[in-house]
């Protein structure tokens, strides 16, 4: 990996964690710091240590979204050549799940990127907003689509129209945070959760986090023949016949990936 500029990580226990690290700025996302996200979501997928990947933000909030000052020059040509959301698609190709802890500020591309996550785990005092209207523009990094697909059309259109703040209770009521908790136990509980996944056999999460998403996008009969295509699948793994023996013999299993 290169060395980092707007970001840290690391590894411990199974979990790789990302921290985005402009904290001054409130974590306003540039461009290198996007890249440099996705790169390291990319690098923990392809390592065996790590089982889940935490997405979490130094300093007070999570972010304030796209940075504004990189912005405000931009032209369609140079976006168009720049192709500046290729990163954004390859986060979607992430196979293992990441869990976003999210706090204070939750805002335009920091929302978006909160929403790329597969589970969100929100302090009390989060704030989720689509301010991009306010500045002549639109969520360009999937927020139309991703918010939409959630909560459905009616919130959706109101809230990316009004730029309204969303408190933790409505985004859990609407059902797209999967807990809200104390902001000073915001790591202490995500880290809970990430654990409750990561030991759980790899393969199995994989095919299973594959195929929840598949049903955002395919038909029910699509869908039905994916899952089972993974289900059939997993009966190749090690783990499968692990963890079947295990609950024969009566023992806890010892999973190993494979
Ligand atoms: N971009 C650049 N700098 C920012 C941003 C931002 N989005 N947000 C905050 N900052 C900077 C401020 O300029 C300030 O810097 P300085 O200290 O040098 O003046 C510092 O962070 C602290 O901010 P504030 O003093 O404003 O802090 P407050 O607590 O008073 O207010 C707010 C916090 C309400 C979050 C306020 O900063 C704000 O409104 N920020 C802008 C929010 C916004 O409009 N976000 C949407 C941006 S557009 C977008 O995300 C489009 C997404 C498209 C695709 C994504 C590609 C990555």
């Amino acid at each position: 990996m290169n060395a980092l500029q707007f970001i840290e990580t690391s590894i411990e226990d199974g979990i790789g964690y990302i921290f985005l690290n402009r904290p001054k700025q409130l974590n306003a996302l540039n461009r290198q710091m996007v890249s440099e996200i996705v790169s390291s979501m990319e690098a923990f997928d392809r390592d065996s240590q790590v089982k889940v990947i935490l997405l979490t933000g130094n300093g007070k909030a999570f972010s304030a979204g796209a940075d504004i000052d990189e912005m405000v020059n931009d032209n369609p040509i140079s976006m168009e050549l720049t192709n500046q959301f290729a990163d954004w698609d390859r986060m979607g190709l992430v196979k293992k799940p990441v869990i976003g802890a999210v706090k204070s500020f939750v805002f335009g591309g920091g929302f978006e990127l909160a929403l790329s996550c597969d589970f969100l785990i929100a302090a009390s005092d989060t704030q989720f907003s689509f301010p991009e209207v306010t500045l002549g523009v639109m969520p360009g990094a999937g927020g139309t689509q991703r918010l939409t697909k959630l909560v459905g059309k009616t919130k959706a259109l109101e809230w990316i129209l009004t730029a309204e703040r969303i408190n933790a209770k409505t985004a859990l009521q609407y059902g797209f945070i999967n807990k809200i908790v104390a902001p000073e136990l915001l790591m202490e509980e995500t880290v809970d959760f990430a654990r409750k996944i990561a030991k759980q056999p790899p393969l199995a999460v994989r095919m299973i986090k594959e195929s929840v998403n598949k049903a955002v996008d395919y038909s029910l009969y699509e869908g039905m023949q994916y899952e089972r295509k993974n289900f059939y699948i997993l009966f190749a793994s090690e783990d499968q016949k692990e963890g079947m023996k295990a609950f024969v013999e009566k023992r806890k299993p010892n999973f190993t990936g494979e």
